[in-house]
């Protein structure tokens, strides 16, 4: 979002294997302590840095901020900008979270968990599939912060052995984006740690920082 608004910005990066998000100074910024987060140094009302957590919610922060930036401007628009938003928010992302966890990095064997969550992400790939059919962008016509939002999880679903063969109305979606220059220049951001691979070979001290006894002391 901020690429696309081409506002000026500090990217700081948080190595999450390391448990850099786990600190009580991050939990100043987001009470959740998960990422993204933002500190807003110059907010509009000219006060005190203003820190904002929730993708979704930053998502609709800066385009406030921005006159309505990748918002529709009518009432419907808006509307249907913001229930995609909230489906992305509280259905795509985290199931598709979930599937990843359980398929890459959870111990193999576990058939159950490993079937729910598959099933749950393809189901909203053909919700995705079925709108996009409808129209070009989740929200109608234009490009908006529901996309934003959505983008990334579709672009990895191939981690989760899901390709997007079956889907061609998300394969135009999703190359149109890709070919964005906002989206290029936001995507260059390197990761040196590789976790692109299937499933990827955390230690131990790296899985209690994302899902263990460290995750939980740090919000205590
Ligand atoms: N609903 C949150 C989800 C945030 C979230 O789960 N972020 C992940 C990274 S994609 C995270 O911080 N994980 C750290 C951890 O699991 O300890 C949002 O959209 O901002």
């Amino acid at each position: 979002m901020l690429a696309e608004l081409d506002v000026p910005h500090r990217l700081i990066p948080y190595d999450m294997l390391a448990g850099d998000h786990l600190t009580k100074a991050f939990r100043q910024i987001n009470p959740n302590g998960r990422l993204p987060a933002i500190v807003d140094h110059a907010p509009a009302d000219g006060g005190a840095p203003f820190p904002v957590f929730e993708s979704g919610a930053i998502l609709l922060y800066l385009s406030e901020k921005h006159g309505g930036a990748l918002m529709p401007e009518d009432t419907r628009g808006r509307s249907l900008a913001q229930q995609w938003l909230m489906w992305q928010m509280a259905g795509f992302g985290p199931m598709h979270g979930q599937a990843h966890h359980f398929i890459r990095y959870a111990p193999e064997g576990q058939e159950h968990p490993v079937t729910r969550y598959r099933n749950e992400a393809i189901r909203l790939l053909n919700v995705l599939e079925r709108r996009l059919q409808e129209t070009p962008y989740m929200a109608g016509e234009d490009y908006s912060v529901a996309d934003i939002a959505t983008w990334p999880w579709v672009r990895a679903a191939r981690a989760i052995q899901l390709p997007l063969e079956p889907y061609p109305a998300i394969q135009r979606w999703s190359a149109e984006i890709g070919k964005r220059p906002g989206v290029q220049r936001g995507t260059e951001v390197s990761n040196e740690r590789n976790l692109s691979s299937l499933r990827p070979q955390l230690t131990k001290e790296a899985w209690s920082n994302l899902f263990g006894e460290n995750m939980l002391k740090s919000g205590q």
